[in-house]
């Protein structure tokens, strides 16, 4: 496991926390994923309001984990995507879960699985944070503060999430 550690808080829904056995094996289980490296782009100015999330998931337990939702309140719509190639094109799709194995990780990075957030509903500074929460199997979550960081390769000229959020190179 990496030294920098992101600030990752592990919270449970209440309604777990209040049910006994049950609760208590949440939160043993979702204590197991921890989220390092978590950023953020900047949206492009003037582009479309769409931006991505990437981090690395980390499973220190015995059971394999699936992040099965995002939530966020700075955007419209959080969904989960990665990319896959059509006809030589890099193209975003929506995936129902991403899996972290048991004693593994996974990675979500530019040109794979992000965190896509559309319809921002104001625009994200550089250095600020957001907080989002990815809800896992089992019933319990991991929230994160991602900060906002400048878009690598900017000097690439293509533009991430496009208009179509299609067509897109990160
Ligand atoms: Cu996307």
């Amino acid at each position: 496991m990496k030294k920098h550690r992101m600030l990752v808080q592990a919270l449970f829904a209440a309604a777990a926390l209040l049910s006994g056995i049950g609760a208590l094996s949440s939160a043993a289980l979702a204590a197991d994923v921890t989220a390092m490296d978590v950023r953020m782009f900047a949206p492009i100015a003037g582009g479309a309001p769409n931006t991505a999330m990437f981090l690395t998931l980390n499973n220190s337990g015995s059971d394999d984990y699936e992040v099965i939702r995002a939530e966020s309140d700075v955007a419209q719509a959080v969904e989960l995507h990665t990319h896959v190639e059509e006809n030589g094109v890099m193209k975003m799709r929506p995936v129902p879960s991403i899996r972290i194995p048991s004693h593994g990780h996974v990675e979500l990075k530019p040109g794979g699985l992000h965190v896509m957030f559309i319809g921002l509903k104001k625009p994200l500074k550089t250095g600020s944070r957001v907080r989002v929460r990815l809800i896992l199997d089992h019933g319990g979550s991991v929230t994160v503060m991602s900060p906002v960081v400048a878009r690598p390769g900017m000097e690439q000229g293509a533009p991430e999430h496009g208009r179509h959020g299609h067509g897109a190179n990160h």
